[in-house]
């Protein structure tokens, strides 16, 4: 009994010892990161070697189930996952102080590794906050295993010869405190960094459109309670990305630099040259390919910014239909993420653009600041390319994308949606006139028609509100005549072209999901 209690208590008292050291390993990790690379911090690199290994099938689900709180998720599962290893490494490390010891080395090395294979990875820098810390948090653990009388390597009770009850609990507390100060200035300079990056931004004064986007029309904006309002604002935009941490980009510093096949003209473009170019302002709805039938992911706001065709024919390129001889363009973010869009589509008179703001603002960090590519009838995965330093023309033959080496489509222009917003599902709406209403999107082809359908009646005709552009999605109403009982609500959407949104249901990979949505509420 008596042993009993003191192996347990010696397993707590390892536990602890572990756990300290792993939270001053990452904590280290944190001030290095902090001082010289912010985007190299071990969860951060851990998180994203994560990230893009992930089945597609899996990433779909984790962004389908916890939205855009996906990445906290994530990061919380790594923590927890590294929590117990460091766990186990302290009880370890009191039989046998330098294994345990060495298995926060090993776990730092991991982290190494992980720094190592970011595709926004800039050298022997980035090892630096996984290997410091990895040592602070062995060297520790080590020391600790000694006070707790480890050095014996025999199990003697916390009270045995070797335990150094004082030592041991003075170390563990100038450990914690230590550490929580260096993650405490860790974080603080980190922030730091990123304060050219907003000061740049809020210095950034828009230029007036030469182009000006036409008065959205009367008639476009409906107001009907629990619809999706017809400019999405800024703060509640959709945000879909791969970046655990978002990069803070100095308008001052940056440049996008154009080249590759085809291009007779490569060239380098920094802010101020695409300021002064006449600016194109449109109203574009964006779509996420992971977007379900009924799913939040699409989100409609005023861009302004370059014509990208423009800036590709000074640069000499022409498209395939031309006589060009690039199809692809691949876009590549300041993270190394890589988007690629038909050359054929950016360059067919539609308006594809750099945008530099967003309704009457620049562009939040969260959605590129300070330029993005928008392509409008092209899902995000393979035209909107966040925070934009690179544009390359090549083949599809020649290279596939982040994206694509993970199974999604090549090609992927958006499918005819339509989604009922109100009633909620499962509503319990009173028996008489009941509005039922959303949105429709067919970018590029318009929507010219929708439809509801109760139970399994007939198809009825929606009134639309007026069509802002074939760009943007439009807003719809239905006034049903509820009766009493369970029903199902179903919508279907035309597009401009007379084609009837199809029924088939499709799963959002490879290129988009498809099938009509529909609700069941109970008419009281
Ligand atoms: N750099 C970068 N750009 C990116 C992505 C990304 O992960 N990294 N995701 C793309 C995807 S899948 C979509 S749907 C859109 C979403 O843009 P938003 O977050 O501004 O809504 O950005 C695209 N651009
Ligand atoms: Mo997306």
């Amino acid at each position: 009994m008596n042993s009993f209690r003191s192996t347990l208590s010696r397993t707590a008292l390892g536990a602890s010892a572990g756990l300290l050291a792993g939270f001053i390993a990452l904590a280290v990790a944190e001030l290095v990161a902090g001082l010289f690379r912010p985007a190299a911090g071990p969860v951060t690199v851990v998180g994203g070697a994560v990230i893009d290994r992930t089945p597609a099938a899996v990433k779909d689900f984790a962004i389908r189930t916890f939205g855009e709180n996906d990445k906290t998720v994530l990061q919380l599962g790594i923590l927890v996952v590294l929590a117990l290893v460091a766990a186990a490494l302290g009880v370890l490390a009191l039989r046998h102080r330098r294994v345990g010891a060495s298995g926060i080395l090993l776990f730092g090395l991991v982290g190494a590794v992980a720094a190592l294979s970011r595709p926004d990875a800039e050298g022997a820098v980035d090892v630096l906050p996984s290997l410091v810390g990895a040592v602070a948090g062995a060297v520790f653990l080590y020391a600790m295993a000694g006070k707790a009388g480890g050095a014996s390597g025999s199990a003697e009770g916390t009270g045995g010869a070797g335990w150094n009850r004082r030592g041991f609990l003075v170390m563990a507390g100038a450990g914690a405190v230590g550490a929580t100060s260096a993650g405490l200035l860790g974080r603080y300079l980190t922030g730091r960094q990123g304060q050219g990056a907003v000061a740049s931004r809020n210095a950034l004064v828009l230029p007036a459109p030469g182009s000006p986007a036409p008065p959205v029309p009367r008639g476009a904006r409906l107001k009907v309670p629990g619809i999706t309002p017809f400019t999405t604002p800024n703060k509640d935009f959709y945000r879909v990305d791969t970046a655990l941490v978002v990069p803070k980009v100095d308008a001052g510093t940056w440049r996008l630099r154009i080249h590759g096949t085809g291009v007779s003209r490569a060239r380098s473009f920094t802010l101020e040259d695409l300021l002064a170019r006449p600016l194109i302002e449109r109203d574009i709805t964006l779509t996420c390919v992971s977007n379900e039938v009924g799913g939040p992911y699409a989100g409609n706001a005023r861009w302004l910014g370059v014509r990208l065709a423009d800036l590709l024919a000074e640069c000499g390129v022409t498209p395939p239909s031309r006589g060009g001889k690039a199809d692809q363009l691949v876009a590549r973010s300041v993270d190394g993420m890589t988007l690629g869009s038909p050359v054929e589509d950016v360059m067919d008179g539609r308006d594809a653009m750099l945008a530099v703001g967003m309704n009457g603002e620049p562009l939040p960090f969260d959605h590129g600041f300070p330029v993005r590519m928008l392509v409008p009838g092209l899902y995000g995965y393979v035209s909107a390319c966040k925070w934009i330093e690179d544009i390359e023309l090549t083949t599809f033959a020649a290279y596939d994308p982040y994206w694509v080496k993970r199974k999604w489509a090549r090609r992927a222009p958006i499918k005819t949606q339509s989604r009922i917003d109100t009633p909620k599902p499962f509503a319990r709406p009173a028996a008489g006139t009941v509005t039922v209403a959303g949105v429709a999107w067919a970018q590029r082809r318009g929507i010219t028609r929708v439809q509801v359908r109760v139970d399994d009646g007939p198809w009825q005709d929606a009134d639309l509100a007026a069509q802002d552009t074939v760009d943007t999605w439009r807003q719809w109403t239905y006034r049903w005549q509820a009766t009493p009982g369970g029903h199902n609500l179903t919508v279907r959407a035309t597009d401009g072209t007379g084609q009837v949104q199809t029924e088939q249901r499709a799963r959002t990979i490879p290129d988009g999901a498809s099938g009509w949505h529909g609700v069941f509420v109970t008419v009281t």
